[in-house]
């Protein structure tokens, strides 16, 4: 608490962290009066929250109040997928949970019959990822890939600069240009957007590069709606341009990079006219582009997770990261890529997780849930998965082939546990159901993907309910199966404290005390930050990789390179004929990915919308307010049509992710979406995906 509001006792103020997955990792102050929570605000103090909360974490609150909250432990009764359940206590359903999960254990299937499955619903390291990983650790469980949002575009990163670090968004006012290149700033990351309007007063030039003309194109001095997953073939031709032109920092090159006498020769063959088809944007607007990019002195260069969703997303990513090491851009604060900051965050994660306990089990990439739970050997060898446990997720709405994943969770012989705050489409197919606790009730700590913050979340309101955190109830698991006790003896607070014991030189000064009396501290970096203004990449070699020894042993191109989509007419043409638009599923603004769907304010009557340019209306003979089905060989979803230019010709945009059971019919665009894995990192692909659309009728 911080303090005491004037003259009611009652009324209090207590720090916390918004758990959302979002770059912006919010401090947020929550006001309780007799024990409720009335109030959620930013906290104005903190240099990136800025005193404001984003339209979805404003309604927390009734979120959290909501009459649909999860209250005590349910039990199916019904057939499975039904939605019927019964009320038990915590004991019946964890007794039995447990002597289930025992029981598969002992069969000859073994431990391995078991999947945990979680994401990000909380990006907390205690309730996201610390009792719950050494449980199924302890347990012998197979382990889970969770590479369902970033891993392509992370490995891409610890190829050319060596890890998840780029450049600080404090620096931005200082920057005289900026590049939002496939991300919808506004909608997915906008505590950034006060920094870069400061710059923008300064004279800084704001382009957006995206397929689609988002609200946040909508705000900058030019969009360019380049084709979907080429955006290597334009970093390859600004590279040209820069080359061509003279516009490289030689000095920068000579001292912090690997390989310049290779890209420059990788940039010779990649003229503006040769990637003017491919991007589909005029060879003078790449060339103008380039030249821009190279005469600035800072530009800063905003990439996020939606430019990877593509086939060759992970050489998307590392080729747009070697363009600030040519130019030099990275020696200026503001100057350089950011793709995540969370890399410099040294929590001791493995103190926590305790990924030493089973070295040696199998691994379940999660974007191919449907295949791992429709295959006598998961896909991947070994036994059937018999067990599901899921928490921090909602997999039958947002992982991809939708209609798989739901004929797997529909398995009768499958054990599934869902610990949520919400009966979601995954809660339905549910054994037993556990309520979890929320932000509001529970202890955390965070790291940021998009600052350099670390912070703390205390509890401001008592569970609601007969809710439990996750810790809490792998706790309770872990002991009545009998796994080593010492692994769940820690309470939540001592397991912060743990957290920041790392030794690392960057978490100096992140003290739990300092936590608990400020609500957040800044890493212990320069301020602002410029991460490689001397080289000093973490990378084997210590620069900027533009060769990597790395990719070359994986058998990869070792120099950036365009890898073309999967789905795009160019590389599928049989399937481009029946399926000739791409679409793109990217969060609906007042969305966080399937999360508060279910609050009626933020829903506000609207329906799954598909929006598609005037051009291929006109082809298909359809208007706005059409109702249509967007469609493919793996499945389809209802949408209402709008018509307008704000996405270029040959994509479709649906704003995303839909709960199927507040759809009109029951689906959503993952429906259509494919388990097919990104170049790096195995990662999905859900914008790398052609679909046809026609009149519902
Ligand atoms: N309000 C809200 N905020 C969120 C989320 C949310 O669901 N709602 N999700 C959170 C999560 S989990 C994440 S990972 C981040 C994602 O953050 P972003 O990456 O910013 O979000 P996306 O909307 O997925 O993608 C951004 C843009 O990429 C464009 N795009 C798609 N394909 C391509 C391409 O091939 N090239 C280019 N140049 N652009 C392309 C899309 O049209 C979209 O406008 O946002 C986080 N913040
Ligand atoms: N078509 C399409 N599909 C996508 C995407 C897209 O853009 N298009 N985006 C992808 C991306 S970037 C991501 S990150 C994934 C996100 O996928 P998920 O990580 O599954 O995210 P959410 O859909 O927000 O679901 C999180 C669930 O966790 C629950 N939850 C939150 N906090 C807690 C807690 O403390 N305890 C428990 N037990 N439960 C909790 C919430 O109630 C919610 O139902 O989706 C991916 N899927
Ligand atoms: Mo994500």
């Amino acid at each position: 608490m911080i303090s005491a509001e004037s003259g009611t006792p009652a009324t209090s103020v207590v720090r916390g962290a918004c758990p959302h997955d979002c770059p912006d990792t919010c401090a947020t102050l929550v006001t309780v009066r007799d024990g409720r929570a009335i109030r959620i605000q930013g906290d104005p103090d903190h240099p990136f929250t800025d005193g404001f909360l984003c339209a979805k974490v404003n309604r927390y609150l009734e979120r959290t109040y909501h009459p649909d909250r999860l209250s005590a432990p349910l039990r199916r009764v019904g057939p499975k997928g039904s939605g019927q359940f019964e009320p038990v206590s915590w004991d019946v359903a964890l007794d039995d949970i447990a002597g289930r999960l025992a029981d598969i254990a002992a069969s000859a299937d073994g431990p391995q019959a078991i999947l945990p499955y979680s994401y990000a619903g909380t990006m907390g390291l205690l309730q996201g990822s610390s009792v719950d990983r050494r449980f199924f650790h302890a347990l012998g469980a197979s382990r889970l890939d969770r590479t369902i949002c970033a891993t392509a575009g992370k490995v891409g990163m610890m190829m050319t600069v060596g890890a998840s670090i780029g450049a600080d968004g404090e620096g931005v006012p200082e920057c005289d240009l900026v590049l939002l290149w496939g991300t919808n700033t506004l909608t997915s990351n906008p505590h950034l957007w006060p920094h870069i309007l400061k710059a923008r007063e300064r004279g800084a030039h704001l382009i957006a590069i995206d397929p689609v003309r988002t609200r946040t194109a909508e705000q900058c001095d030019e969009w360019l709606g380049i084709r979907p997953g080429t955006d290597a073939a334009l970093a390859l031709a600004m590279m040209h341009v820069l080359f061509d032109e003279g516009l490289q920092d030689d000095d920068y090159l000579a001292q912090y990079t690997l390989g310049a006498d290779d890209l420059r020769v990788r940039a010779a063959e990649w003229s503006p006219e040769r990637a003017a088809p491919i991007t589909g944007l005029p060879a003078e607007t790449i060339r103008t582009l380039a030249r821009r990019y190279g005469t600035a002195r800072a530009a800063f260069l905003r990439i996020n997770y939606g430019l990877q969703r593509h086939g060759g997303g992970g050489m998307a990513v590392r080729t747009i990261a070697c363009l600030p090491a040519i130019t030099g851009h990275w020696r200026h604060p503001g100057g350089g890529v950011q793709l995540s900051t969370s890399g410099n965050f040294r929590f001791n994660s493995a103190a926590l997780e305790r990924p030493d306990l089973n070295p040696d089990v199998r691994t379940i990439n999660m974007i191919r849930l449907g295949e791992a739970l429709t295959r006598d050997d998961a896909g991947v060898g070994g036994p059937p998965v018999r067990a599901l446990v899921v928490y921090n997720s909602n997999p039958a709405d947002v992982a991809p082939d939708r209609n798989e994943v739901l004929r797997g969770l529909g398995r009768e012989d499958l054990f599934t546990v869902v610990l949520e705050h919400f009966q979601t489409n995954t809660a339905d197919w549910a054994d037993y159901v556990l309520p979890a606790t929320t932000q509001l009730e529970h202890w955390d700590v965070h790291l940021a993907y998009g600052h350099h913050h670390a912070t703390l979340n205390r509890p401001a309101i008592a569970p609601l309910g007969d809710s439990r955190p996750n810790t809490e109830i792998f706790r309770q698991l872990g002991r009545r199966m009998g796994l080593d006790a010492s692994l769940f003896a820690e309470d939540d607070q001592a397991l912060v404290r743990l957290a920041l014991q790392s030794g690392h030189a960057n978490m100096g000064g992140v003290t739990f005390e300092r936590l608990m009396e400020e609500g957040w501290v800044r890493l212990n970096l320069p301020s602002p930050y410029a991460p490689f203004a001397t080289g000093g990449f973490p990378t084997p070699s210590g620069k900027c990789e533009f060769r990597s020894a790395r990719l070359e042993a994986m058998g990869l191109d070792p120099l950036p390179t365009y890898t073309a989509p999967y789905e795009l007419p160019e590389t599928a043409p049989r399937l481009a004929a029946r399926f000739p638009l791409s679409l793109i599923s990217s969060p609906r603004h007042y969305f966080l990915n399937s999360t508060f769907v279910n609050i009626a304010s933020l829903r506000k009557d609207a329906e799954p919308e598909c929006m598609m340019h005037p051009i291929d209306a006109e082809r298909r003979g359809l208007v706005s307010g059409t109702r249509v089905v967007v469609h493919n060989d793996r499945g389809h979803f209802a949408a209402a049509l709008r018509v307008e230019d704000g996405v270029r010709e040959g994509v479709v945009w649906a704003p995303s992710i839909w709960w199927g059971k507040l759809s009109p019919d029951g689906q959503n665009a993952n429906a259509t979406t494919s388990q097919r894995e990104t170049d790096l990192g195995h990662g999905p692909v859900f914008y790398d995906n052609l679909v046809e659309v026609s009149a519902a009728d």
